[in-house]
């Protein structure tokens, strides 16, 4: 854990840096939610603990001009994300799962949450924030997945929004 750090940079008045101690100072929040893998798994009701997306942004700087988020996570996985829809009272970069610390497999120590878009964005092993001014594709965006990824619209694929209700997407047994 000591070599662990979370870099904010790019579109930010000073780039920062993180280490884990330091985030744990800031506010921890509870969110209960629901998400929704592409491959049509769903989990309801799930609880995670961490610091709200908002509430680090309290401690640094973000330029005007910025408007996507580039996720970076380890093993060299991104997703991008507009910063409008990091702002919520919902989106934690979290550290615990139903009470527990994450474990590795699941993105320990730190994954990002965002429930209203498809799981792939909410990134496991997160290490920083690149902030845009304009939209960027991450991994599963420049394969073929969508640049959003609504789950609520169905935005899987790139350029599409199939309609498939709510009551046909499948429940996943997390483990
Ligand atoms: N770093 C990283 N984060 C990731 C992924 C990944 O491959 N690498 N997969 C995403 C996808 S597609 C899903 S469905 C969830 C799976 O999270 P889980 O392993 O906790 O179920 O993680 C998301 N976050
Ligand atoms: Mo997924």
């Amino acid at each position: 854990m000591s070599k662990w750090d979370f870099r904010i940079f790019g579109e930010v008045e000073k780039a920062a840096v993180f280490s884990f101690d330091e985030l744990m100072k800031l506010p921890q929040t509870t969110v209960r939610c629901d998400i929704h893998c592409v491959t049509r798994w769903s989990k309801f009701d799930t609880e995670w603990r961490g610091v709200l997306f908002k509430d680090l942004l309290k401690e640094f700087e973000v330029k005007p001009s910025a408007r996507y988020v580039m996720v970076h996570a380890d093993h060299d996985y991104e997703t991008n994300v507009p910063l409008a829809d990091l702002l919520g009272d919902d989106i934690l970069l979290a550290t615990h799962y139903n009470g527990a610390s994450l474990t590795p497999k699941h993105g320990y120590p730190m994954r990002l949450i965002v429930p209203h878009l498809y799981f792939w964005k909410s990134a496991k092993w997160i290490r920083g924030f690149e902030f845009m001014n304009e939209d960027r594709a991450g991994f599963w965006e420049s394969n073929g997945f969508h640049l959003y990824g609504d789950a609520f619209r169905e935005q899987r694929f790139s350029g599409e929004a199939l309609d498939i209700p709510e009551d046909e997407w499948v429940h996943k047994d997390f483990d």
